[in-house]
């Protein structure tokens, strides 16, 4: 079968839509790093529906931080790719034109470099996940004992992390006299863009106080909020994707119908019309991504250790399990008790369509890949929920109960047989290991700017998290499982 490419987009079946316009006369304005599935069902998306509505020159150079073959899959389709949407209703087609070609940041640093300091490139997004930029939470700088931000702070060579390639880049458009883009954080985070602001500051600072303060005084970093279910490629997506394309697609994302973008309007040197696929320009982003990660991310963290610690594959296999289902949905209530009212958002009705997107059973997201990088997943989505909880005396039972599973989850070997993927495993595996649920939580709270401490100095919490583990040495979970839906329902 032909590959997808610009030379066979005119032979894709009827039943797959192609690009609404003219991709030739488009020209690159964004740099995108981190070309996972995510942004191809995400940022790749509306920027295809904004170029389709409005025109202008917004094509993506897609930059992929450590994975060659992405890349060269790109390039070899010309930036094409299959967007699958599955609802309940089967699955539609979109092929997104919206990538122009792709680079590799560790195989091609100075190319990469050269797209960004290229003058017409106006905006920078990035996903590169929670732990993917470097930056300490605790101190809100870089951690020097990274080891990708220890490689670019030793500028011997171009640099290869994310916020080692913005910093360089805009260090040069400074010298050259070139605007400097917009920053866009695109991960799951709290207050992304001031959080990547700072991290880049402080990169700059070490090296020149001088360039700290100009990325302080003229680098806009506008926070963005971003929902859209997208799991990891299968087997399965591949065929589909020719099933219903009639093209061979290396690179075919499915993702499901819901897409939200809430983003922070501060794009002085111009943006997409994000807006024609429904992207909400706001002042205040901070309260929907409280609503967002607290609620659609902390659920999700729930699913995924009950999942795994039960031996459910995918999130739809533990919303098929009614009791599973009622402490999803008293983990929504507890969390959507902590949150600020949101002006025109009927939160409990967001958290029915939280549920019906969790069971669609079309997406198989795996509770493996959610369950990952749980240190750096918890604090925004279960431990400030906490924090706020404990300080107006709410319930604060669903945080425990998520922190509890997530503590059991890191011994030793994993349900799975897969390794502990966190970038913090080793500590986390030992504390789980401690023995008793005294040593383990104790072990857990000795990780630094892990657990906030007035989570851990509440006598509440401590109850809660420490009658948990002493339950799960005692009994098997689906037991304590069946109790907890009792007392929930
Ligand atoms: C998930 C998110 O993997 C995870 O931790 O919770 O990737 C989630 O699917 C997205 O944020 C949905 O917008």
């Amino acid at each position: 079968m032909t590959r997808l490419s610009a030379q066979t987009l005119a032979a894709v079946a009827e039943t797959a839509a192609p690009p609404q316009y003219d991709r030739a006369a488009r020209r690159v304005g964004i740099v995108h790093l981190g070309l996972g599935a995510f942004h191809k069902a995400h940022q790749a998306f509306y920027t295809d529906a904004a170029m389709a509505a409005q025109g202008g020159d917004w094509k993506i150079i897609g930059v992929s931080m450590r994975n060659e073959e992405v890349a060269a899959d790109f390039n070899e389709q010309d930036g094409l790719f299959t967007m699958l949407e599955k609802g309940a209703e089967g699955t539609r087609a979109q092929i997104i034109g919206s990538i122009d070609h792709a680079l590799c940041a560790r195989t091609q640093p100075d190319q990469v470099l050269q797209a960004l300091c290229d003058e017409n490139v106006r905006v920078v997004t990035t996903t590169v996940t929670e732990k993917g930029y470097g930056i300490d939470r605790a101190t809100g700088g870089v951690d020097p004992s990274n080891p990708v931000i220890a490689h670019d702070l030793a500028r011997d060579s171009a640099p290869v992390g994310a916020i080692g390639l913005i910093v360089t880049a805009l260090e040069r458009r400074r010298d050259r006299g070139i605007a400097p883009f917009t920053v866009l954080c695109c991960d799951n985070l709290p207050d992304n863009g001031a959080f990547l602001r700072a991290g880049l500051i402080d990169f700059a600072r070490r090296h020149d106080p001088a360039l700290g303060q100009w990325i302080a005084d003229t680098v806009p970093c506008p926070s963005s909020m971003v929902d859209r279910i997208t799991p990891a490629q299968t087997g399965e997506t591949r065929a589909l994707a020719r099933a219903l394309t009639g093209t061979d697609d290396a690179l075919a994302v499915e993702t499901e119908p819901f897409h939200q973008w809430v983003i922070e309007d501060t794009f002085p040197t111009g943006r997409p019309a994000w807006e024609a696929a429904g992207a909400i320009f706001t002042e205040d982003v901070a309260a929907y991504e409280s609503m967002k990660l607290r609620l659609l991310n902390g659920s999700h963290s729930l699913i995924a250790y009950m999942g795994q610690l039960l031996g459910k594959t995918y999130v739809r296999d533990v919303m098929a399990d009614p009791c599973l289902e009622v402490i999803v949905r008293r983990h929504l209530q507890q969390a959507a008790a902590t949150l600020p009212a949101l002006p025109g958002i009927d939160v409990p009705q967001y958290c029915e369509a939280l549920i019906a997107r969790f069971r669609n059973p079309s997406i198989a997201h795996e509770t493996l890949q959610i369950a990952s990088d749980g240190s750096e997943k918890l604090p925004q989505r279960i431990f400030a929920p906490a924090s706020d909880a404990l300080a107006t005396d709410g319930p604060i039972d669903s945080f425990a109960f998520v922190a509890g599973l997530w503590m059991w989850y890191c011994r030793g070997e994993l349900p799975s047989g897969a390794a502990l993927n966190d970038p913090r495993a080793d500590g986390l595996r030992d504390a789980a290991d401690a023995g008793t649920p005294e040593a383990i939580l104790a072990g857990f709270e000795a990780i630094e700017g892990l657990i906030p401490s007035d989570v851990s100095a509440s006598p509440r919490w401590r109850g809660a998290i420490l009658g948990l583990l002493q339950e799960l040495s005692d009994k098997p979970l689906a037991r304590i499982i069946e109790a907890t839906c009792e007392q929930a329902d």
